[in-house]
């Protein structure tokens, strides 16, 4: 195997620490979504568990798909393979994934609903998750890091009050607006869960954990000062008393210029930026403050060609001279070949030839 690219694998708790400068002449690499669909192997360990939630809560078929994408491309790190909405199924509300469709949840669109969820069952649900990472940690290969995740309490309540994925988040930005006090509570419940979560997937092997805000760049300012940052430093916050070293990367997809307050004020010390977010901008106003991760557009990989490789040219001419962990701006899309993925794996390391 390549030298260079095993101690970027090594090396990437360590760039994960906040104000470490390494020079990094190849990124580590992971990819968001990297185990799912796309892959041959993992539809049919799908298939095997009945259910999407049954997959995700067998901690042997569950840390199986994690490690698919491990064996094939031999990335830098694995994610915990859940969903973020395995903290509403553990809070007791109505969760299915339906085929070809996506989740779909019982809304909760009132504080009389919300009140009937029960924090206290939580524990023997997420101790199914816990028992994957440390099944995962002890399968994976010591020079590859274990990332836990969960949804932002923004993103996760969009889809609790939806009682699906929507394209505006409306039901959500409506509650929030209506009856902001009622609103905290849910995200007070997200908060708190959350923030347990996370410190029990690191107390079970997660080194590093990412918090995924998928739908940031739905909200004003003011309002993701309030449901994004605010909520955000909080769990930040939380996981640096219980496990300082352990970095956390936060994703507020969509978050624009908003992106520098969020660094600045969550203490998160890594950035997962989305597509739109440009190069010169995520050099100038990002690279300082936290390590930077992220940004090729998903489409692209799943397009592949010349613009593929010439676009991961341009990110690390632009990123890699500072701490950078190679990643999309967003998940792998379903129709993604997997021989685009084995090229942009090759090309970050400089082992694509030609
Ligand atoms: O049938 C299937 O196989 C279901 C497809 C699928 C998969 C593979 C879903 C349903 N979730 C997942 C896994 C998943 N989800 C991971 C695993 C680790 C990885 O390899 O990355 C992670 C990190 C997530 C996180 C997640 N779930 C997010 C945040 C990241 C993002 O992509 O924006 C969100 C928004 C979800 C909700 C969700 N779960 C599944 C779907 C199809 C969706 C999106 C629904 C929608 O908004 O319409």
């Amino acid at each position: 195997m390549n030298e260079k690219s095993s101690s970027a694998g090594e090396n990437i708790a360590t760039l994960l620490r906040p104000f470490q400068q390494l020079t990094s002449i190849v990124p580590p690499i992971w990819l968001m979504r990297q185990a799912g669909r796309y892959l041959p192997e993992y539809r049919r360990l799908r298939e095997q568990a009945g259910s999407f939630l049954n997959l995700c809560y067998s901690p042997k078929l569950a840390s199986e798909v994690t490690l698919q994408p491990i064996r094939r491309f031999d990335f830098d790190a694995a994610i915990l393979f859940a969903d973020i909405l395995i903290v509403p199924d553990a809070l007791g509300q109505v969760v299915e994934f339906v085929e070809a469709e996506g989740p779909r949840l019982e809304p909760i669109t009132s504080t009389s609903e919300l009140r009937k969820l029960d924090s206290g069952q939580t524990a023997a649900t997420f101790e199914k998750i816990y028992q994957t990472v440390a099944l995962i940690r002890q399968e994976l290969p010591p020079d590859k890091v274990l990332i836990g995740f969960c949804g932002a309490p923004w993103t996760v309540a969009t889809y609790m009050v939806a009682g699906r994925g929507t394209p505006d988040q409306a039901a959500a930005r409506a509650w929030a607006y209506r009856d902001p006090t009622g609103f905290a509570e849910l995200i007070e419940l997200l908060t708190t869960t959350s923030s347990e979560y996370l410190a029990g997937q690191i107390d079970a092997g997660a080194q590093v954990v990412q918090i995924f805000d998928t739908w940031a760049g739905s909200l004003p300012d003011d309002q993701f000062a309030r449901w994004v940052i605010e909520p955000t430093r909080r769990i930040v916050h939380h996981l640096k008393q219980r496990h300082p070293k352990v970095p956390i990367i936060g994703f507020p997809r969509g978050a624009g210029p908003l992106t520098v307050r969020y660094v600045d004020e969550t203490g998160v010390d890594g950035i997962g930026c989305d597509t739109a977010l440009s190069l010169p901008f995520i050099r100038e106003q990002l690279a300082g403050k936290a390590v930077v991760q992220g940004n090729l557009d998903p489409l692209l990989l799943a397009c592949g060609g010349e613009a593929l490789a010439q676009r991961v040219s341009e990110i690390l001419a632009q990123l890699s001279d500072m701490p950078y962990v190679f990643n999309l701006g967003h998940g792998i899309v379903p129709h993604t070949p997997p021989e685009n993925v084995a090229r942009l794996v090759a090309c970050v390391r400089g082992t694509a030839g030609g």
